[in-house]
């Protein structure tokens, strides 16, 4: 139920995320506003196709698709990239956003290093 994704969410932890964007080739410097930023993630849908915006006093990026469909995906890091799997370079990472108890989990794997990222429903 896509549905249930549509509202603002709000950051509220994450896990390994430098990490995860070391293995992904972000430098230091990029990886020092990505680790301070705490994105607002916005989700709306309009006639079948899905909005998904991200917020942050570092970047503001969005990308629009539909359910099973590739996409294109500009990052804060400023990667061109194909989602479901992103894929740039000759690199692919993946990007997984599901909803868990009530909240919606981020999770970023690239080769064997992972991020878990949670978002809480704005009231
Ligand atoms: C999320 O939605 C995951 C965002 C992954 C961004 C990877 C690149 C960050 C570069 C600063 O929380």
């Amino acid at each position: 139920m896509v549905e249930a994704f549509v509202g603002t969410w709000k950051m509220t932890s994450s896990e390994n995320f430098d990490e995860y964007m070391k293995a992904i080739g972000v430098g230091f410097a990029t990886r020092q506003m990505g680790n301070m930023a705490k994105p607002n993630l916005l989700f709306s849908i309009d006639d079948g196709v899905i909005s998904m915006k991200s917020q942050s006093t570092f970047k503001t990026t969005e990308a629009k698709f539909k359910l099973n469909e590739e996409f294109d995906e500009m990052t804060a890091d400023d990667r061109k990239t194909k989602v479901g799997k992103q894929t740039w370079d000759g690199k692919t990472t993946t990007l997984e956003r599901e909803l868990q108890d009530g909240k919606l989990i981020a999770k970023c794997v690239m080769d064997d290093v992972v991020a878990l990222r949670t978002y809480e429903k704005e009231v």
